[in-house]
This record gives structure tokens, sequence and C-alpha cells, in this order.
């Protein structure tokens, strides 16, 4: 087995794997092993399982599958249908938000309610709704019919693209890239890449960033905003981060997965007295609710709970043997978890009916009865506390401190009521740019190896950091998400965040809350008169993995960001693919994919693009 030094750049990570080997437990490093090396065929792309006159695999003997798809049309296709698998994600969460303000405005629940009227309102009037002399219900109840068709076919374009630069929504209409619904979008790919339907990779790739966009500026985006309006908009707090999350003397409850509609109930009963008496009364010291990935994230932002952890720290954390409940609604949970729960006293309980795992408890949960299925949920970890084998417990390290909470209200309201103050540290060069550093963790990097590598380059640079997902973690355990992580930064930075009190790295969110980056990026251009693209900023997924970061990826370039993988996607199969994605797409939308695994020479050609920009803006270097 390869030494856990190089699986991750965490102590606790690597305590973890250390006990996890002792213990005979196995990881995704390990099956990585077991999977690696992997099919060649599927890695450049060029395999196809669409019909079954197949599977075909294109090789130099073989040039065309049998239908006569060549390495380009297979690539495109099976890249267009993983980024409608990502999009599809972050959209269906979107949706079960509009379910959720549904069930508000019906009464059909009392455990949630509207929690930010006043955002509610702006957003109804943003989208042409009057809000004058109605009641908040009424709004809700015509913004509901809005967002559900923005998933239809009625529509020509999705709401939210009124944020969106003219000149942006007049090349997607040059394009055909104009998102009309979401599912909408999502069905038509599937359509498109059934045999013998879109057969030309540049076309098929031309709707792949439509139905990406449907993610950015209608799924996520619904998600992000409608969430604000149920549990609160983000306001700076500080919380921690790392397995020292999990609380010795308490009862721990992991929640993970994306949604903050189950989290939150959970987080709302582990408060409620009566069930910290139960604790108390099993000999803990209370309950303890800690996050993992988005979910985690939500509720960070918001509650301000700690972080356990990130992808590739959710085996771990139950290694830890003190975690009583993992408690998961969708998306980025590895089945694993339920096996090496399995080893422990651990509880893991699925939420959705969407994402069931065999051997897991199973609660039904639903806007009705939320609250009551969260307190019997943290009931039963309260009991399970009694199994807990003291003997079995190892938790590594000190907490490390991070500030949270950056939603685009919040960094106004922080710059004093507009986006002034940040425009003139742009144009006096204090922060030459921004560059989001985004999504996941993937057992074929070293563990946020480059996920803290770049976002610590980019700031000594003079560039502002926005991060979401699980580089929020990678970047909280590293310290950068402090005020005091502005000594690393470059002069310019470091005196905006002095002036500011704000870290050089700002936590933005979850994935679906990159649609709060869309939001501040499109705000940005309007406020200059300029596009999206000719601004001096980029994104990155340097350690991605999933078919929604694919999607996020996508959605940006098609806004015009420039956009950094750490490792890329399976079309290397296919010239034309790569070369469009690389390159090609630079003339048609303003920004291009660049593929760089060193963080130091990622940070350099982020360097480079921004200092164009700003040249082509007028502005200094
Ligand atoms: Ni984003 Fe969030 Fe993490 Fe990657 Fe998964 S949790 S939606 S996909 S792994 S960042
Ligand atoms: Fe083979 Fe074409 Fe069928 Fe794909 S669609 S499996 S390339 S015959």
């Amino acid at each position: 087995p390869r030494p856990v030094e190089a699986l991750s750049i965490w102590e606790d990570a690597r305590a973890m794997l250390t006990k996890a080997r002792a213990e005979g437990i196995e990881t995704a490093h390990e099956r990585l092993q077991q999977q690696t090396p992997h099919c060649k065929f599927c890695e450049l792309g060029v395999s196809c399982r669409n019909c079954t006159m197949g599977p075909c695999k294109i090789t130099p003997k073989a040039p065309r599958g049998v239908c006569g798809a060549d390495a380009d049309v297979i690539v495109a296709r099976n890249f267009g249908r993983f980024v409608a698998g990502g999009s599809a994600g972050h959209s269906d969460h979107g949706r079960d938000l509009v379910e959720v303000l549904e069930s508000i405005v019906e009464g059909s629940t009392s455990d949630y309610r509207i929690t930010d009227e006043a955002k509610l309102r702006r957003i109804a009037a943003e989208l042409g709704v009057t809000v004058e002399d109605r009641s908040t219900m009424d709004i809700a109840a015509e913004l509901i019919d809005i967002f559900y068709a923005d998933f239809g076919s009625r529509k020509k374009e999705v709401a939210f693209l009124c944020r969106v630069p003219a000149k942006r929504r007049e090349l997607w209409d040059r394009l055909g890239m104009t998102p009309r619904g979401v599912d909408r979008e999502i069905a038509e790919m599937m359509h498109r890449t059934h045999m013998g339907c879109d057969n030309d990779a540049p076309n098929t790739l031309i709707h792949a960033a439509r139905t990406a966009l449907a993610d950015g500026w209608a799924g996520s985006m619904i998600g992000t905003e409608l969430s604000d309006v149920i549990f609160g908009t983000p306001q700076p707090s500080m919380s921690h981060a790392n397995l020292a999350a999990i609380k010795k003397d308490k009862v721990n409850i992991l929640v993970h997965g994306h949604n903050p509609v189950v989290s939150e109930m959970i987080l709302a009963a582990a408060r409620e007295p009566a069930l910290i008496a139960e604790a108390e009364a099993m000999g803990a010291q209370g309950i303890n609710v800690a996050g993992l990935c988005c979910t985690g994230n939500e509720l960070l932002m918001r509650q301000g709970i700690p972080m356990a952890g990130n992808h590739l720290m959710t085996e771990l954390a139950i290694v830890t043997g003190a975690v009583e409940a993992v408690v998961v609604d969708y998306q980025c949970i590895m089945p694993s978890l339920v096996q090496i729960a399995g080893c422990y006293h651990t509880l893991f309980i699925d939420t959705a009916q969407k994402a069931r795992f065999t051997g897991a408890v199973h609660f039904d949960i639903h806007p009705h009865n939320a609250l009551e299925q969260a307190r019997e949920i943290v009931r039963m970890a309260v009991q399970a506390y009694a199994r807990r084998d003291a003997s079995r417990v190892q938790i590594p390290g000190e907490p490390v401190n991070i500030m949270t909470g950056f939603s685009n209200e919040a960094v106004i309201a922080a710059l004093g009521g507009s986006l002034d103050p940040l425009v003139q540290a742009i144009a006096a060069g204090d922060i030459r740019g921004a560059v989001g550093i985004v999504g996941c963790n993937n057992p074929k990097f070293q563990q946020d190896s480059m996920n803290v590598g770049l976002a610590k380059e980019l700031i000594k640079k003079d560039i502002l950091v926005l991060v979401t997902g699980c580089v929020t973690t990678a970047a909280g355990k590293a310290g950068l998400l402090l005020p005091e992580a502005a000594e690393q930064a470059g002069p310019g930075l470091r005196k905006i965040c002095g002036a500011l009190g704000i870290p050089p790295v700002l936590h933005y969110g979850s994935c679906v809350d990159n649609s709060r980056i869309l939001q501040l990026c499109a705000a940005l251009a309007n406020a200059l008169g300029v596009d999206i693209s000719d601004l001096p900023v980029g994104a990155s997924s340097p350690e991605w993995y999933s078919e929604k970061a694919a999607a996020i990826g996508l959605y940006a370039v098609a806004s015009g960001i420039y956009t950094h993988l750490g490792h890329p996607p399976h079309i290397l199969g296919s010239q034309t693919v790569t070369d469009l994605a690389v390159s090609g797409l630079e003339d048609l939308v303003g920004a291009s994919f660049f593929i760089e695994p060193d963080p130091v020479k990622a940070a350099l050609a982020f360097d480079l693009r921004i200092r164009a920009k700003r040249k082509a803006l007028g502005l200094g270097e």
C-alpha cells in the first residue's frame, strides 16, 4: 500500500488512514488501486454503450462503431451525457427547494417557514413580479410558478437570465446556447445522444453548454436563492474545521449530502432541550452536529456548524469511532460508508427516496413530517451513544478556526452597500482579479494538495479567492479562511483584507452556491458595462471528480470565465473535442478550459490571463 503521507496533506487524514489499515477497513484509496490501471478506452472517452449493436470501442484498426460513429461523435456524446448528469443533480436539488416553498405556501408544513422575506421580495421584483401591496405568500405563490416553469418546456429562456449582461445573452442566442428549461435541456441531451441523432461533435458540445447553463443560471441558482429565502441569507460568522469537529464526550451526528432541507431539521432537533437532556441522561455532554461535503457547507454558511471534512474525509470521519450517526440526503455519498459504519456502532441513515442505500436505516422525509422524523433520528443517535466502544475512539488534532458566511448580500453590506469599493479596489490593482476554486477531492490526487496549493499561490499575487464545495474545508484546514491569512497575501490584497477584517479566501457556500459567484461576476460586468469574459476573473476545480463539477466547469466557461481543471475529463480520445475545450471555445464564448496538474503553473496561467484582461480594460497590470 502507498504511504499515507502520499494520500493526503492532512495529519487528521493520515492518522485515520493508519487506523483504518490497522483495523482492516478499506477506503477509496485501496479501491482506486484495485481499479488501476483503468480501462484506456473509457479513460479516453472512446467506448460507447448507447445501443446493443455495441458496445463499441475505437481503436486504430476499428475507427468507427457498428453504427459508424467515430471517436469525435462518441466522445462528444459521452461528455454530453456526463454534463447532463451533473446538471440534473444540482437542478433536482433546486427543485426540492421549490417544493418546500410550495408546502409552506400551501400550509402543509409548519416545520419550514420563510426566513428572509426581504430577499423573497427582492428576487420577485427582479423577475418582474408585482410586489407592492401584496402578501409575502401571494408573491411566493407566483414565484413558485415561475421556478417550476423554469424546469419545463414552455419558456424561451430561464428566468434568471435577466441577471446576465446583454452582450452575453446575445452571444448565447446567436450560438443556440440560451437555456430554455432545465428538464428540457437535459432530456434533449439524452435524445441527441441516442444512436443516429446529433452526430456532429461541436454541435453536441454547444448543447452540452446549454445544458450546463440551465444548471448554473436556473437549477443551482434557484437552489441557492430559495435556500436563503427559507433558511436565511448567510452572514459572516466563525466556526471551525477538521476531524476534531467530532467531540469525544458528545453524541456526534454527521450530516452529509447536499440539501439543507433535511439537515436543517436534524440540527433543529439536536438543539431541542428535551433531546439534549436525553443525551445527558446517557452520560454525554450534549449533541454535536458537524458537517461533511455540501450539506455541511449549507449549514456552516447559515448556522455556523463545524465542518468535519470534505469528500475524502467522509469515510475517515467514521473511523474516529466516535460518530453515532451519519445522516445523508443525496449526492457524493460513497456507498462504502454503509460498510464502514457497520464496522462501528455508527448508524447510517438515508432520508431521500431518490438516494437509498442497501443496508441503511431509511427515513422517508417530506416537508410535512420533517421535524418529527428528525427528532426520531436524533433520538436513535443518542441511544447509539451507549454502544460506542471507547477503546476504538481516536479523534486526531485540534480544530482550525474559520470565517464563513460570505453571501453576495453580506459582501455588499461589508462594502458599505454597493459593489463600488470592490470595483475601485480592482481598478486600483489592490485586488488584481478573482478566482473561484471549487469542487472535490479525488483519490487520484494527494488530498487537497492542489486545492490548497493553488489558493496560496493566487493570494500571493493579489488575486482574491472564493471557495465553495469541498475546497472550503481544504482552505479552512489550511488556515486560509481567517483574516490573519491576509499575511500570506500580496500587499494589495493584504491591505483590503485588513481594512475590511476579512480573509483573502472567502467561503461562498456549497456547490450550488457557485451560482452566487456567477451572479457576482454578472453584477461586476454590468457595473463596468462589459461582458463577463472581459473581467479579470477565473475558475478552477483542481481535484474534481464528479459529473456536477463538469457541469459547473462548462457553465463557467460558457458564461465567459477562464476555467482550470487539475485533470481532464474523459475526452482526450477526440482531437476535435479536446481542441474545442482547450482553445476553440475561446473564439466562441470568450473563455476556455485549461488543464494543469501543477498548482504553481496553474496560478501563473491565471496571472497571465488576469494581466491581459486588466490591460484590455485599460487598468494597470
Ligand atoms: Ni461539489 Fe458537493 Fe464535494 Fe465535489 Fe461532491 S460534495 S456538490 S461534487 S465532492 S465538491
Ligand atoms: Fe456502437 Fe454506435 Fe451503438 Fe455506440 S451507438 S454502441 S458506437 S453501434
